[in-house]
Parts: structure tokens; C-alpha cells; sequence
């Protein structure tokens, strides 16, 4: 099994390979199972089965599932305080189902293909990339570009997001441009196009799950990686298991999971979920709830800047004098975060807070701020970053879109000073 996933659940799916003609359910199960009688031999316990979500979540902790099917699970702000996200803190977006070999933990013989306008085709091995290119390990955020959709108003279609589609793990794997130049690009390259190996919902063999894609020179930016690892261990199975891809800066749903393939385009990539109103935005402001027309769309490249309070969670009660700490992470898709600002006054006044550096370019940056309070009741805590152009958090939604992507609101919390 991949790192991530407890010993319950390997034994579970061992268990579960060895349900034969003498096995019960109930042990299976490891409960009582009343109509144990009436079930069919060979049929797979809904409980096991992937549309349920519950043996998949098993290697996570106190992530809010938003669906089951895809499986898609975001994470409480409060849970998201550590400088390196864990795997179990991750979240998770499936646009498909997750393949059977990340779930067997299964590596052998993959190899990703880099194919189309390069002088040179290549097919790698794991084993090749660990040993023909310089290995680089960096704290990345993944944030999906549907994240915050759940504050605009009037409400868009998607997996309501709030603050916990993202996360800063760190990663290890090659450059992807190192990868790119070894195949040798020619001039005619427009686009990258990625491939994996997840299985559409449908379960039709002959649809994508997802293909998306990056400008040719966002690709061969130093900061993409091509990784094998995930804090040190095996990327886990809900992650991308073998090998997926990083770009940080853009939506994370340019970063492959199960990756296979990298197709390099002489124009725009027009892959799964490329085209239409997916990941896409209007190419001008419209008001709320406007139906804007395909050609006016605009593929989302840069995510804007955006921060989190991590502690304390919000609800909570302090005493009402002395100060106390708040913190949190602050990133960009341009760069580094200039600054990070917290108010206690609903937005009047605004402190600045300490900021520390990226330990890498599009690591997230943690902030704390020592706050009081002037007597007893109800605080609000709002933390707002500002990126390197000086653009900062918006205290309400930013643009609407038909799609609700890119929403970085600016994060409160409830605080009862007591
Ligand atoms: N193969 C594959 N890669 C994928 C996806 C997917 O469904 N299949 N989802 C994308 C999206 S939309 C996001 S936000 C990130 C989520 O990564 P995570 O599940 O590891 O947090 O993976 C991206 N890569
Ligand atoms: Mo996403």
C-alpha cells in the first residue's frame, strides 16, 4: 500500500480480495450483517465499493467530503496549520475514479511518454527520471480553481469549496522543463497536454477524465516538477500515485495526477475539460449571474493571491485581555505575497502581521499576528494578503463567473472574547 492509507484499510481490501465461496460478509465486514443470507457471491460490499468514499477517506482525518462520487473532500482551515500539509490534511479532487493501480500501490512498469512537438519522443521509467535528471525537492501549493466557489452569489454549479482546496505538501521529482528540453522542443510548441491514467466515471475506456494543459513557457519555468514523492514517501493513491505533475501558480487542475503522457501541442490544447466554460473565465467583468458567450471565455492561468487563519479555529473564546496569536499561510500564482494584514474591527483598521519567506517560490508563507482586544464579545478576524503588484484579498467576492472559479475572499473567523 502507499503511504497515507492505515493498516485497517489494507486489511480490508486483502480481506476483501479474499472474499471466496466459504467467506461471510459479516466477516468481511467485521460486524453483524442480518441479511447476510441474501447476498450475492462475488458482489462487492457498497461499503468497499469506490462510490461510497468510505474506505477511500480511510488515510485521512477531519476532511469534509463534498462528494462521493467523484470523491472530493476539502479541509477545515484550522486543520491546514502545518507548515508541510500531511497527506491525511490533503485535499482531494477526482474529476474521475482513482485507478486500480494507485489503489494496489501498483508502479510497475509505468512509463510517461513525452511525445509530439519535440525532436525526440521519449518514454521514461520512473527509474529513468530518478537517474538521468537532477532530483528536486520543494513545498508546493495545490489549490483547486473552483476553491471559495461556495461564497459567490448568486451560486455557481461545482463542488462547493470553501477555504479548503488547497495545501502545501512537499514534493520531490524532476524538472519538468529538464524533462521537455532532453526531448528537445521544437519551435512549433504552443501548449503541453497531460494525460493519466483514471478512469472516467462512465467507465468508458474511450473518454478522458480530465486533459488539461500550460502555456509552453509556463512549462519550462524552473518551478514545474514532474514528482515521484509526497513528503518523502510515495505519492498516496487519492494523490496521483505513481507520478503526477506540479505547476504551481496556475489551478491545480493543471497538476496530472496518475501521469502518464505529456503531449506537447502545436496549439492550444483542447483536452478534456480545456475547452467550453470549464476553467475558464470571462474575458471581461460581467455582473452576477450573467450568461456570457463560450467565445468570451478565457482559459484561468495565474491563481490570485490568497491567505488562511489556521489558528485558532474559529468559534473559539479567549480571554478578553492580554493578546493572543493568530497565523496562518499566504500565496500567490505570481510570486511571493508582499504582506499579510489582520483586522479585529470588521475591516476599519488593519495590522500588519509578520511574514515569513517562501522557503521556495510557490511554497505558501506563514504569517502570525499578536492581537487584543478592547472588552468582552464578539470579534471577527480577517486576514487579507497583499501579492508583489500590490493587488490584495477583496473583503467580498471577487469578479463572479459563470463557473465560480478563483474566488480569493478574504478569510474571517468568529472569535468570543471572554
Ligand atoms: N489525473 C487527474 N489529475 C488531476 C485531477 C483528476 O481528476 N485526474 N484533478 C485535478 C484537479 S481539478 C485538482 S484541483 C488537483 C487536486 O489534487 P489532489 O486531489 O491531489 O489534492 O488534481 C488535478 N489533477
Ligand atoms: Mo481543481
Amino acid at each position: 500500500m502507499t503511504d497515507g492509507f492505515p493498516s485497517d484499510t489494507d486489511h480490508g481490501r486483502r480481506r476483501l480480495l479474499g472474499i471466496g465461496a466459504g467467506t461471510t460478509l459479516g466477516a468481511v465486514l467485521g460486524m453483524v450483517v442480518p441479511f447476510e443470507k441474501n447476498w450475492p457471491r462475488g458482489l462487492i460490499p457498497a461499503a468497499f465499493a469506490q462510490d461510497t468514499g468510505m474506505d477511500l477517506m480511510a488515510g485521512k482525518s477531519g476532511l469534509i467530503v463534498l462528494s462521493d462520487r467523484p470523491l472530493n473532500a476539502e479541509t477545515p482551515a484550522h486543520l491546514l496549520d502545518d507548515d508541510i500539509t500531511p497527506a491525511e490534511r490533503m485535499f482531494v479532487r477526482m474529476n474521475g475514479l482513482v485507478p486500480q493501480t494507485a489503489l494496489d500501490g501498483n508502479a510497475e512498469g509505468w512509463t510517461l511518454t513525452i511525445d509530439g512537438e519535440v525532436d525526440t519522443p521519449l518514454s521514461l521509467t520512473i527509474a529513468d527520471l530518478q537517474s538521468k535528471f537532477e532530483t528536486v525537492t520543494r513545498r508546493l501549493v495545490l489549490e483547486c480553481g473552483g476553491n471559495g466557489r461556495a461564497f459567490f452569489q448568486p451560486g455557481t454549479s461545482g463542488n462547493q469549496w470553501t477555504m479548503g482546496a488547497v495545501g502545501c505538501p512537499e514534493w520531490t521529482g524532476v524538472r519538468l522543463a529538464d524533462v521537455l528540453k532532453a526531448a528537445g522542443v521544437k519551435s512549433s510548441a504552443v501548449y503541453t497536454g497531460h494525460y493519466g491514467n483514471d478512469p472516467h466515471l462512465s467507465g468508458d475506456d474511450g473518454k478522458d477524465t480530465i486533459s488539461r494543459g500550460v502555456p509552453i513557457e509556463k512549462a519550462m519555468e524552473d518551478d514545474a516538477i514532474i514528482a515521484w514523492a509526497m513528503n518523502g514517501e510515495p505519492i498516496p493513491a487519492l494523490h496521483g500515485f505513481p507520478l503526477r505533475l506540479l505547476v504551481p501558480g496556475y489551478p491545480g487542475s493543471v497538476a496530472h495526477k496518475y501521469l502518464t503522457r505529456i503531449w506537447v501541442r502545436d496549439q492550444v490544447h483542447d483536452g478534456e475539460k480545456m475547452t467550453g466554460y470549464s476553467y475558464r473565465m470571462p474575458a471581461y467583468p460581467v455582473p452576477p449571474g450573467t450568461e456570457v458567450p463560450e467565445e468570451d471565455m478565457v482559459i484561468m492561468t495565474e491563481m490570485p493571491v490568497k491567505s488562511i487563519i489556521t489558528f485558532p479555529q474559529t468559534g473559539g473564546a479567549v480571554a478578553a485581555d492580554g493578546t493572543h496569536e493568530v497565523r496562518g499561510h499566504a500565496w500567490a500564482g505570481n510570486g511571493d505575497v508582499a504582506a499579510v494584514h489582520v483586522s479585529t474591527d470588521f475591516g476599519q483598521t488593519w495590522q500588519e502581521a509578520a511574514l515569513d519567506a517562501a522557503p521556495n517560490r510557490f511554497a505558501w508563507q506563514r504569517w502570525r499576528a499578536n492581537i487584543s482586544f478592547p472588552m468582552a464579545g464578539y470579534y471577527e478576524v480577517w486576514a487579507r494578503a497583499t501579492d508583489m503588484n500590490g493587488v490584495a484579498q477583496p473583503p467580498v467576492s471577487p469578479a463572479w463567473n459563470p463557473r465560480g472559479y478563483a474566488n480569493n475572499i478574504q478569510h474571517r473567523i468568529a472569535i468570543l472574547a471572554e
